[in-house]
């Protein structure tokens, strides 16, 4: 196992994240730039880093599940344009800069966003191509992909963004509450960490520690974020405060007030903290991030 930070994957995620977008004809320059200027303008690259330190974690190698942990960035940036079209939640600013439809135009938005989306499938089929004749690599990479596409489809983000939207206006309950954030947040918070270990050799226990750990880092991942829409400062997080209020959207400080998201929030990330505990150091790279994901002020 590599003695990685999560300043080391991130660097290595920073420096290879274009290597998996197409070559587009010059013709279709727009697109690219379009595609570019999302994927480019920042981000805390949580995802792609989970991933690859699952796969350092399990014994894989790192530079191996490059593809994997690109593509996930190209589809959580994807899901991020277009949530902040005018149709969905109509956002001026994203990651510190005007949203991509600000820019490019709604219609160019929705394509860049599509071309992210496939850009993604496109790097994992083409590492899978590669391993071919290898049935044993290849099985890991075809459950990493798996576990991607899973988390990035019609159970994971889409119906989470499906939830939130219908869940407007609406008096919800807790159930529906926990349904969004498991669908429209830790589903792709899962999907990297398992995607990640099967590129590597978990054994059945670790695999499922991982899970409870992914889990319930995504809960803590949006409650934290629900809370920052409350009292985050916009320079810093880079996007509008007190958005969710203005769209009535169902969160947890909307439902339960502040006072108890915080607790539930501690609750969470001891809980995953703990479900890596019998791994002491090895561990660290995880147990540090859910720390500082836990008071992150972005
Ligand atoms: C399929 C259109 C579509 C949307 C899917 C992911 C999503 C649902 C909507 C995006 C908005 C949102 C609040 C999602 C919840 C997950 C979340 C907190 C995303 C922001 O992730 P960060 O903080 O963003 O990791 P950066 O910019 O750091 O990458």
């Amino acid at each position: 196992m590599e003695d990685y930070t999560f300043e080391d994957y991130k660097s290595l995620v920073e420096k290879h994240l274009m290597d998996f977008i197409p070559d587009v004809d010059h013709k279709s320059i727009t697109l690219y730039e379009a595609m570019k200027y999302s994927l480019t303008a920042g981000g805390k690259r949580i995802r792609p880093v989970l991933l690859l330190a699952a796969c350092d974690f399990c014994g894989g190698k790192v530079e191996d599940a490059l593809p994997y942990a690109c593509a996930i960035e190209y589809i959580h940036t994807y899901s991020l344009i277009h949530d902040d079209l005018p149709c969905m939640d109509d956002d001026d600013l994203r990651r510190g800069m005007p949203t991509n439809h600000k820019v490019y135009g709604e219609a160019m938005a929705v394509l860049a966003g599509d071309g992210l989306q496939s850009a993604a499938y496109e790097a994992m089929n083409r590492d899978m191509i590669l391993y071919f004749d290898n049935a044993v690599a290849l099985k890991k990479r075809i459950n990493a992909s798996y576990e991607i596409t899973k988390g990035a489809g019609c159970r994971g983000i889409v119906a989470g963004q499906v939830a939130d939207m219908e869940a407007m206006d609406r008096s919800s309950s807790k159930e529906m509450l926990d349904y969004i954030h498991i669908t429209k947040t830790s589903a792709l918070i899962v999907a990297a960490v398992r995607a990640g270990a099967h590129l590597g050799n978990p054994d059945d226990e670790m695999l499922d520690n991982l899970t409870v750990f992914a889990e319930n880092l995504g809960l803590a991942f949006q409650i934290r974020d629900d809370i920052l829409d409350v009292e985050g400062l916009e320079e810093e997080m880079g996007k509008k405060a007190g958005m969710d209020l203005i769209n009535k959207k169902v969160t947890y400080p909307a439902l339960y007030g502040l006072e108890e998201s915080r607790k539930w929030l501690e609750t969470l990330t001891n809980t995953a903290i703990d479900a890596l505990g019998q791994y002491y150091d090895n561990a660290e790279v995880f147990t540090k991030l859910a720390r500082q994901l836990a008071i992150r002020g972005n």
